[in-house]
């Protein structure tokens, strides 16, 4: 019985391998997101045990203590990093073809060997590796196992350099421990961008030495009136060394020249009438401005990038710009055209929101597309704007990218503003064909945004993203061609089981048919 079931298994996996991802929906196994370039299923299986060891040495290493620290819990097995041994081999090399980031893995009955031409790849290899195993893997106590891997030959590499996640730290503050919970999850579905919207109306979210009061008054609060927060210097770096581990580069937002009450309730010299405003704690935007004739606003935004720059290793720094109604419009580009001479000055490239920095007309920059109205002036002409501006986008329409967003009538957290998103609407879209005039040559890559004006918890974080999350990880990531999103429910049920595992919470969709 159990042989005929094997066969069976076998027969299935190599029908699916023959006639590609789209295939029979009961091949559930291996069901990997986002989808590999290649995959190929094979007979057999290799199991860890007592003997395993994880082979990596010198670039590898960090990696391969990182799939220790992985594995070890759950398995209960030593796995010892080491230099040489038989087990889990990561290897420094491999085609050109994959790129800086992705990994070709092979599983057989001897063992598993990841290659990548990086550590990134080598990170993203595991990332599937552990996807391989069962999903009592994500748990963070003992678990029995067999702890067996199936036989795979998978060659793997992203179609977009940008996989990002935003998250809204301003309108609710969130401690480095849930950051962490968050940069997990981009890391499990080889994200490699977190951009962290550190201000807002509501709440300035980290500690600026030069301008202590923006944080122990602007970040006091947040919405709805709770005591805000803010993460110091040491801890902003934490979040920076944690994500960097992970291969995941963290954008740091300062929204300007709008969006600032925080800043002007600090410090009442950034008010035009030399006064400072009160903080505030609901939901309007579009009501405040730096001051844009002003001498000590430029003062201030060079301490502030000054000093964020010099904590964040990533080559973008994000001025904001979006909805600035309280700035003129020749003072919005006046205003961007000088935050950009300061963020080069600090050795970083702007990044901001389109519609919004293109008012500037920033030669050099990235946009990360936001307004969804398809085909409405003030929307996606804004995008063909910036394109013909030189800028690159990476693509986050609020329509099927903004994940605070409810995903139907009966969400209880999250906004409406953009349309329900639901788990199939989020996937059902391209990055290079959303935009008519704007192509995948334009396209750096795509970013799921998180706005928490109505969320307070880690839980709410991840009711939101999962099971997103994923399939904003496979636009940017996967090829376009070969998806289909009768295929893909039937791969991300799988990864409920996962979630569970791991303690996460998540939204139960009734259009994917949960394990
Ligand atoms: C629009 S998207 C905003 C944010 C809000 C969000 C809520 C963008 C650049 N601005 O200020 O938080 O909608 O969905």
């Amino acid at each position: 019985m159990r042989i005929l079931f094997l066969v069976a298994a076998v027969a299935l996996a190599l029908v699916a391998a023959l006639i590609g991802r789209s295939a029979d929906a009961k091949v559930a196994n291996p069901a990997l997101i986002p989808a590999p370039v290649s995959l190929q299923a094979k007979s057999g299986s290799y199991t860890l045990g007592a003997g395993t060891r994880i082979v990596a040495s010198g670039a590898a290493a960090p990696v391969g203590a990182y799939l220790r620290s992985l594995l070890a819990r759950p398995t209960g097995l030593a796995l010892p990093v080491t230099a040489s041994g038989s087990g889990i081999a990561l290897e420094l090399g491999g085609p050109g073809s994959i790129g800086d980031e992705g990994y070709v893995l092979d599983v057989s009955k001897g063992g598993v060997t990841i290659q990548g031409r990086t550590a990134a790849g080598l990170f993203h290899g595991v990332q599937t590796l552990r996807q391989l195993l069962p999903g009592a893997i994500e748990s963070t106590t003992r678990q029995s196992g067999p702890w067996r891997v199936p036989s795979v030959h998978v060659v793997d590499y992203p179609r977009f350099t940008w996989r990002g996640a935003h998250l809204d730290v301003a309108r609710h503050f969130f401690g480095v421990q849930d950051v962490e919970r968050y940069i997990d999850l981009l890391a499990l579905y080889k994200l490699n961008t977190l951009h962290l919207h550190l201000s807002d109306d509501q709440g300035w979210r980290i500690a600026i030495a030069s301008w202590p009061r923006l944080a122990t008054v602007g970040g006091s609060t947040q919405v709805g009136g709770g005591k805000g927060g803010y993460y110091t210097q040491a801890q902003y770096k934490a979040i920076v060394r944690y994500a960097g581990a992970r291969f995941i580069t963290v954008v740091p937002e300062i929204d300007s020249p709008g969006h600032v009450n925080a800043a002007l309730a600090s410090y009442a010299q950034l008010n035009c009438n030399g006064k400072a405003t009160k903080l505030y704690t609901a939901l309007q935007v579009g009501f405040s401005s730096l001051c844009i004739s002003k001498a000590i606003t430029y003062k201030f935004v060079d301490d502030v990038v000054r000093e964020i720059s010099a904590l964040t290793p990533g080559k973008y720094f994000d001025v904001g710009g979006d909805e600035a109604q309280s700035t003129s419009p020749a003072d919005l580009a006046t205003y961007l055209k000088k935050a950009q001479l300061i963020v080069e000055a600090h050795g970083k490239t702007v990044f901001g929101w389109v519609p919004g920095i293109e008012a500037g007309n920033l030669h050099g920059a990235v946009g990360e597309y936001w307004n969804p109205a398809r085909g409405s002036a003030d929307g996606t002409q804004s995008a063909r704007t910036a394109v013909k501006q030189g800028m690159k986008l990476v693509m986050s329409p609020a329509s099927t990218a903004y994940f605070d967003q409810k995903y139907d009538p009966s969400t209880p957290l999250g906004l409406t503003w953009a349309g329900y998103n639901s788990v199939r609407n989020a996937y059902s879209w391209d990055p290079a064909a959303f935009v008519t005039g704007v192509g995948e040559k334009d396209v750096l890559g795509v970013e799921a945004a998180l706005w928490s004006e109505t969320l307070v918890t880690l839980r709410d974080i991840q009711y939101m993203t999962l099971p997103r999350l994923p399939g904003l990880a496979e636009i940017g990531w996967s090829p376009r061609t070969g998806r289909s999103w009768a295929e893909y429910r039937l791969r991300l049920a799988t990864q409920a089981p996962r979630w569970r595992a791991m303690g996460a919470t998540y939204f139960r969709s009734g259009q994917v048919p949960w394990k």
